[in-house]
């Protein structure tokens, strides 16, 4: 693989009602299909600090109290991934947070039909990434690796 300025990592955290209904391994093997490649990733009991910061862009919004206890609520997996314009992709293949439109194929619109239910957080911009990740993980807990199969996913 050819590192490129479009390689990019970001912040990918499956929220507590994707643990709670068995989806872990299927959206993981969503993210290992497209070829993303994971670079670290923790389960873990998210704490109100961690959320408050996670979120601090909503703060003050109508939803956050209730994003803030539903994130908290159960066991969350957090990861980094990373590839080829991670963030773009892997937000198209979240999908939109609006149920009523987040299209089919995507995670949202195969697996979820609420606002707040919807199964997978993802960071929106480089800035988001470097905020986000900070909060959950250490620079040493973010490997660097290489994989066999990259010269078949990446032309160049
Ligand atoms: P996204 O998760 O797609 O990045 P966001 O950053 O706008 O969406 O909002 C963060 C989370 O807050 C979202 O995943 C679910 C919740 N949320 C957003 N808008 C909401 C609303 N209108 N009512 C209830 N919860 C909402
Ligand atoms: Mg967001």
């Amino acid at each position: 693989m050819t590192e490129s300025a479009d390689f990019e990592q970001t912040f990918l955290m499956l929220k507590p009602d994707a643990v709670q209904r068995g989806m872990v391994g299927k959206i993981l093997s969503r993210i290992e299909d497209k070829g993303l490649k994971i670079v670290a990733m923790k389960m873990l009991q998210v704490t109100p600090e961690q959320a408050a910061k996670q979120y601090e862009c909503h703060y003050g919004k109508s939803f956050y109290p209730s994003l803030v206890d539903f994130i908290c609520s159960g066991p969350c997996v957090a990861m980094i991934v990373e590839g080829r314009d991670a963030i773009a992709i892997s937000r198209k293949m979240m999908g939109a947070t609006a149920p009523e439109q987040s299209v089919p194929g995507t995670i949202r619109g195969d697996y979820s039909l609420d606002v707040k239910h919807n199964l997978i957080h993802g960071s929106d911009s480089a800035a988001s990434f470097a905020h986000e990740s900070r909060v959950y993980f250490t620079e040493a807990e973010i490997l660097s690796y290489g994989l066999e199969l990259e010269r078949w996913i990446y032309y160049s």
